[in-house]
């Protein structure tokens, strides 16, 4: 379905004035709100195909209805989203989930929505219908070349698939390792998966990038083969100058600090996508910003330090995704809440005052250093947030609007109740 932006304008007109005051409020306090505002209104957050639908546990799954079944309506679904919001304007796939049967229209209707095709994401996690050999203990790192072979030649149709959609780039995120001690030998399957990654990078396009993404455990419980940051960077170093690590905040082992980790790959520039979640155990998948909002702050904190120090644009220098899977809630509003929590971190990490922190730094004044970081933290910068989506033609409250028009009923007549997302 399709938003008219007559809905947006009648739901704006209801809040303008209560929006205006709470601008005009913030206004007095920040002499940088128009830089802020227009880094806000430019700032956007791809959406993954596979979050628009119910997402499982080992445990079961408890399908939601009016899923988008096809790629046509996944689509679609991040349209709404990104017409509400005018802050999700990519879609990110997943291949074999997402194969486009005819580019053109694919490209055209993605067009029409004013979204771009993000990061193309290959799967050799699990095996397909009809795959001549299994990724049970492995793809890339497998003892057997024929395996690796597959998943090899899976790499490169991806990229072919990117390529026709206008893709920049390919994120790898491999289940590989191993579940007990002595199953695997951890050099040979480094190596094996650095050959294999080596003949991928072969047939990336000069334009593209090559994100290595790790995780720390699971669905392999004893060695993760691409399991750190240190693994993934040792990896993307040695690929070359098109490969940079990739940090899921979820992937890290508990209480890991995140944004030192982001600090250090930005200084040795290799840093190159980001996937947004929450968790309080492991790789929970849940709402970002809905467990440790401080510590979302904290991480985009170093990533607008280090980002300015290296003269990048915040906009489009990194690849910003969401990756998360929503087992309870609508996925759609899911999504909202996390791209408003993403973008208030942002904001949050744009107020904080750079020079006076430098000064608190220099002179070991830790208790400033933390008034400076916690006032920024403070602020409520939720009217700015609003105010960027009010100039880009958006809902001012994208969750309210979405709940007025009931838009999950209106999917649910458009595609029944049935109706199943692919993906996990
Ligand atoms: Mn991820």
């Amino acid at each position: 379905m399709i938003l008219e932006k007559k809905k947006i304008e009648e739901h704006n007109a209801v809040l303008l004035e209560q929006h205006q005051r709470k601008f005009n409020f913030f206004k007095q306090e920040c002499d940088t709100v128009e830089s802020l505002v227009s880094k806000l209104q430019r700032f956007q957050i791809a959406i993954p195909s596979w979050a628009l639908g119910t997402g499982g546990t080992r445990f079961g799954r408890f399908s939601g209805k009016g899923e988008p079944a096809t790629l046509e309506q996944k689509i679609e679904d991040v349209g709404l989203l990104h017409a509400l919001n005018k802050s999700s304007g990519a879609i990110s796939l997943h291949i074999p989930w997402d194969i486009p049967q005819h580019v053109e229209k694919i490209k055209e209707l993605a067009a029409s929505l004013d979204l771009q095709f993000d990061a193309v994401n290959s799967n050799t996690f699990q095996d397909q219908k009809g795959q001549k050999h299994s990724y049970k203990y492995g793809s890339l790192q497998d003892v057997n070349p024929a395996v690796r072979k597959q998943a090899i030649d899976h790499n490169v149709s991806v990229i072919q698939h990117g390529v026709t959609l206008g893709s920049k780039a390919l994120t790898i995120w491999l289940a590989d390792g191993s579940s007990f001690p002595g199953q695997l030998n951890f050099r040979e399957a480094f190596q094996n998966t650095l050959a294999s990654l080596q003949e991928i990078y072969k047939n990336l396009p000069p334009d593209w990038k090559m994100f290595v993404e790790y995780k720390a455990f699971e669905p392999n419980f004893y060695s993760t083969t691409i399991a750190d940051w240190g693994q993934s960077l040792l990896l993307a170093s040695k690929l070359g100058p098109q490969a940079y690590t990739l940090v899921d905040l979820g992937h890290h082992l508990p209480n890991s600090n995140i944004e030192q980790i982001v600090s250090l790959l930005l200084m040795e520039g290799k840093l190159g996508g980001f996937h947004f979640n929450d968790s309080k155990y492991a790789d929970d998948d849940l709402t970002a910003g809905s467990i440790k909002p401080y510590q979302l702050f904290l991480i985009f904190n170093e990533l607008v330090e280090g980002m300015d120090h290296n003269g990048m644009d915040h906009a489009t220098a990194l690849g910003w995704m969401i990756d998360a899977s929503h087992n309870l809630k609508d996925p759609l509003l899911d999504l909202l809440q996390s791209v408003e929590a993403i973008m208030i971190a942002y904001a949050q990490a744009l107020l904080v005052d750079r020079a006076a922190l430098k000064r608190a730094q220099l002179t070991n004044d830790v208790v400033q250093a933390q008034e400076i970081l916690q006032h920024a933290f403070r602020t409520d910068v939720r009217a700015v947030v609003a105010e960027a989506r009010l100039r880009n033609h958006a809902a001012l409250d994208p969750v309210k609007l979405y709940q007025e028009l009931e838009i999950r009923n209106l999917l649910i007549t458009e595609r029944g109740e049935n109706s199943i997302a692919t993906g996990l």
